[in-house]
């Protein structure tokens, strides 16, 4: 087996990993990502990690960095794209994680903590938002696997429920009183520990940007962008399948499955096509976002236009 290089900067607190002005301060919200656009206050490189040589997307090209970074959803922080700026007054260290419900212990990690137990690797994936835009990004992070391996669930724990953080005073999306905040998802244990289901912690071979989830976002591209929650605090396992977010808000529109599938129109708009962000054509739409190899067999029934919304 190859010699594995483990990121040295992964296995630093952050304090020591950015350089202090990346720190939050005002002086970061002012500058926010024009500064790191330009480099001025970049965090290093993260050379170190190893690309997974079975997650790459051939036919498609990398979305820029810049899109990516700058085109979101993130309610939290606005219902509209523009929230990589308000993103930035999101304080990502230290972080915490609540491992909670039907595991053996219930517990409390700190992220760098953890993340000094995990395997990072770069994976590069496509990512289909149900709105019908779609982005190709290499992703930093470890399999959610070795997450659940990590927490041991109890054998009565069927699905794992996700949170993401709850404050208010630095997200004024959630003084919105009509979502049902916490931004909550959930997988079964089986597609939580599906080799592509994946825990993000940086994209574009550095730290991830607040936008895009910091410090810690799921990434399940074979599901609609929506499955993919950002900014997540609380892993929970539970016997119950969990209620999500976006299920909460229009349950018609926004199921608990959400596997892309270009022939299930949403109830208003096709799904046949999608606009990768960038470029000027549209282009096809493909069953479980062109993963099916890895996870079709999850979904046995594949008539059953349940598991496609
Ligand atoms: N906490 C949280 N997670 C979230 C969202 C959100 O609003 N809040 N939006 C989801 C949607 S609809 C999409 S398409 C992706 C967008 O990820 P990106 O901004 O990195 O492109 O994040 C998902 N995760
Ligand atoms: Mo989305």
């Amino acid at each position: 087996m190859p010699a594995i290089h483990r990121p040295r900067l992964w296995n630093l607190p952050q304090s020591r990993v950015t350089p202090e002005p990346l720190a939050f301060n005002r002086r970061r919200a002012l500058a926010g990502f024009a500064g790191l656009a330009a480099g001025v206050f970049a965090p290093r490189a993260l050379g170190a990690v190893p690309r997974n040589p079975r997650f790459v997307v051939a036919d498609r090209a990398l979305t820029e960095e810049r899109l990516a970074t700058t085109y979101n959803n993130f309610f939290e922080f606005g219902s509209h794209k523009q929230i990589w700026r308000a993103a930035q007054a999101l304080p990502t260290r230290p972080w915490t994680i609540r491992i909670e419900g039907l595991v053996e212990r219930e517990r409390t990690l700190d992220l760098d903590e953890l993340l000094r137990q995990v395997s990072l690797e770069e994976r590069i994936y496509r990512h289909r938002c149900v709105e019908a835009w779609s982005m190709v990004v290499p992703w930093i992070g470890f399999p959610m696997a070795e997450l659940v391996a990590l927490a041991r669930p109890l054998g009565s724990a069927k699905y794992v429920e996700m949170q993401s953080f709850f404050d208010p005073k630095v997200a004024p999306g959630q003084r919105a009183f009509w979502y049902p905040w916490p931004y909550t998802e959930g997988l079964t244990i089986a597609e939580a520990t599906n080799e592509l289901a994946f825990l993000v912690t940086g994209a574009y071979g550095k730290p991830l940007p607040n936008s895009m989830g910091a410090p810690l976002r799921l990434a399940v591209p074979w599901k609609y962008g929506f499955k993919s929650i950002k900014s997540i605090v609380v892993f929970r396992f539970t016997e119950n399948r969990p209620r999500t977010f976006w299920e909460e808000v229009a349950g018609d529109e926004y199921g608990f499955w959400a596997n892309v599938n270009p022939d299930v129109p949403h109830p208003r708009w096709s799904q046949k096509m999608e606009q990768p962000l960038g470029r000027s054509e549209k282009i096809p739409t493909v069953i479980f976002n062109g993963y099916a190899e890895w996870v079709a067999h999850l979904y046995p029934d594949h008539s059953d236009p349940v598991y496609f919304r």
